[in-house]
This record gives structure tokens, sequence and C-alpha cells, in this order.
């Protein structure tokens, strides 16, 4: 199976109810790209890659583009399939991942088209039609957070992150409390997600003002040298997320006991091959682990919930999607959406999205 053409595409997807405030920065609209392959045959697949913002990642929308643009020439006639096209992609550019992806999830959606099966399949098999998610919460008021998990709870969400850091570890402390004070005994479990946005020293503070909560911290400090210092210091469990920017990492994450689980995001680590990999290695580790992404809309949401699907699920932290956080579907009927805290499998071939690709006008560029 061979690629015939390819198409980018940009997109606006304006936050609902903005902005949105994270340690890493506030965003008020994401810029979102998108590609279209063309095979040999004549079918199509969409794949997708959105930033949240510059300032999130070591990624941004034009980066991922300009990443585009430069491979897209030269893999015009490459193999569609995943381990061929990452061999060719990798000869093309080094790194890169955020754009690579993007590739990566067109291809298994026009795989999973050519053959009739769905992504989770492709991916190994779904051991659920309904995948878990969680809310993430922005960085906000101690008492509005808590009201947002209380509300989330009594949607059926079985899982909350809260965004904190970038500002007084006082606060942070304080929502913490009134979050689980709601949250207590009802079995929803908590991520405390710096987004890099704390020290050591507030880290440790904040573990030893919390030891009643048994919350995880989530890539609280920026590098994984300031993981390693928390690792013997605080009782809490600690999860990597922005550190986790390829395979080698994680195994070396994984293979040390540096962390106790994930956050994952697809386009971070190249795709869904790469992610697949992944999940096999967190799963011989035991490690939980979330299926995400940073942003984006249908197509990067269909990709992260068919990988969810196949998750053990004793360690299936959530496939998270902006949904929430965003107006409209790229796809009216099979568009995804969130119903108590669960999100049904697309049904049909390959990601099972069809986009409305009216919605996006004229290509960017097409090779
Ligand atoms: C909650 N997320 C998966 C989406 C946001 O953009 C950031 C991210 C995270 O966990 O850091
Ligand atoms: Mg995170």
């Amino acid at each position: 199976m061979k690629i015939r053409e390819i198409h980018i595409y940009a997109h606006d997807l304006p936050v609902k109810n903005p902005p949105r405030v994270m340690s890493s920065g506030t965003v008020w609209s994401l810029d979102t790209t998108l590609v279209r392959i063309v095979s040999e045959d004549g079918l199509e697949g969409w794949g997708e890659t959105c930033p949240v913002g510059s300032t999130y990642a070591e990624a941004y929308a034009n980066g991922a583009r300009a990443a585009l643009v430069e491979m897209a020439p030269d893999l015009i006639g490459s193999d569609l399939w995943p381990v061929a096209l990452h061999r060719r992609m990798d000869s093309l550019l080094n790194g890169h991942h955020y754009a690579k992806a993007a590739i990566d999830i067109a291809a298994h959606d026009l795989i999973g088209k050519k053959l009739g099966v769905r992504v989770a399949d492709l991916l190994g098999g779904a051991l659920t039609e309904t995948v878990p998610t969680y809310y993430s919460t922005g960085v906000g008021e101690p008492d509005e957070i808590a009201r947002i998990a209380k509300e989330r709870l009594a949607q059926g969400y079985p899982r909350i992150q809260v965004k904190l850091g970038g500002r007084s570890v006082e606060a942070d402390i304080e929502t913490l409390h009134k979050v689980w004070e709601v949250i207590r005994g009802s079995g929803m479990r908590l991520a405390a997600d710096g987004n890099r946005g704390w020290n050591t020293r507030d880290v440790i503070r904040l573990s030893r003002e919390c030891p009643h909560i048994p919350l995880i911290l989530e890539q609280p400090c920026n590098s994984i040298e300031e993981l390693a210092v928390l690792r013997n210091v605080v009782q809490h469990p600690i999860y990597m997320d922005e550190n986790g920017v390829n395979l080698s990492t994680v195994i070396t994450a994984a293979g040390t006991g540096l962390v106790d689980g994930f956050g994952m995001k697809v386009t971070r680590i190249g795709g869904l091959h790469p992610m697949r990999t992944f999940r096999d290695i967190c799963a011989a580790r035991n490690l939980p682990h979330t299926s995400d992404d940073a942003w984006g809309g249908d197509i990067i949401a269909a990709a992260c919930v068919h990988l969810g699907a196949t998750v053990r699920p004793d360690l299936n932290e959530g496939a998270w999607i902006a949904a929430p956080y965003i107006e409209g579907n790229y796809d009216a009927r099979n568009g995804l959406h969130i119903d108590n805290g669960h999100i049904a499998l697309p049904q049909g071939p390959g990601l099972g999205i069809e986009p409305d690709r009216e919605q996006f006008g004229a290509a960017l560029a097409s090779f």
C-alpha cells in the first residue's frame, strides 16, 4: 500500500469558555494541523497534530507544518505500513515526532479502511467498547476547582486531573485540600499536574502538606533530574508526562523505577505505532498510563480512544480528549463525545471518523 497524495490543512479550534490556564501558558484558541493521505488505490486517511500553544511542549503549530512540508514530497510513493513508514520518515528528518505522528495516524486510518478493521484492532484488539476518560481542570481558584470536581464526579468521571503550578504553592495546596473534601470516599482518582511548573522545594512541601490525599504528582518539575531528586523524598507516586519524549526515555524511566506511571501523548512520541510499544512496555512493568494528546479535534481524539481501548484495564488511566473544551465536531454523526466519564469507541473502519473537509478550507500545501 503506497502513498499517492498528501494534503496539509490548518484549522482554528477556539477554546470554549476561554482562556485555558496551565502553568506552562494560557491559551484562547488552538491552531491544529490536519493531514489527508490518499493511497494509490484512492482511499483516504486522516491525521492531526495540535500542540496546546507554543510553550507546553517542544512543539508549535507552524513547526508541525514546516516539518510536514519538509517530508511530504519524499513520502509520495512510500509504503504505508508503519515500520516502513517510520523508517522512511526518520530517513528524511531527525526528531519532530509531533509532525510524524500526523502521518502515522493517517496511515493507520487508511490501513484500517483498506482492511475493513478499526484502528483499535490494528493496535492489537479492543478490550472495551467504552473507554474511560478523565476531566482536566485549568489552574484556578480553590473553591472554583472544587466546584468543578464535584460537578464532574456527578457526571460520572472516574478521574480528575487538577492543573497547578505557576503561582503560590499555598494556593495549590489549598486547591488539593478543597478538591479532596468533595471527592473523598467517591473512588474518583486524583492527579495533581504541575505541567513542569514547580521546583523541588515546593513539591516536597506540597507532598508533606497533603499526606492524607492519595494523589499522583504528574510532571511536577521541568527535568528528569528533578524527578529523580523527588523520587527519594516525596511519598506520593510520580507520573512522567512532558519528559516522556521518546521510547528511549520511557524505557529508562520504566526500567529504573524513576516513575510510577505516565501521562502519554500520541503525537509527542511519534504516533500510534510507537504508542503501541509504549503501552506494552508499561504493561510489562505494571505501570498505569493515559492515552492522550495535548489538544485537537475528532481525528486526534479518535486516535487516543482507539489506543485507549487496547490498554490493560487495571493500568488504564483514561484517554483524554479536548471535546468538552471546544465547540462542534469534524464529523457531526461519528464525532467523539463523553458520556458518564467514558467515550464510545467509534465503530467504522479505520478511525471511524469521516471529517467534513469543508470546515478546513483549501489545503495549505498538497503533494
Ligand atoms: C490534560 N492534557 C492531556 C491536555 C492538556 O492540553 C495538557 C495535558 C496534560 O496532561 O498535561
Ligand atoms: Mg500532564
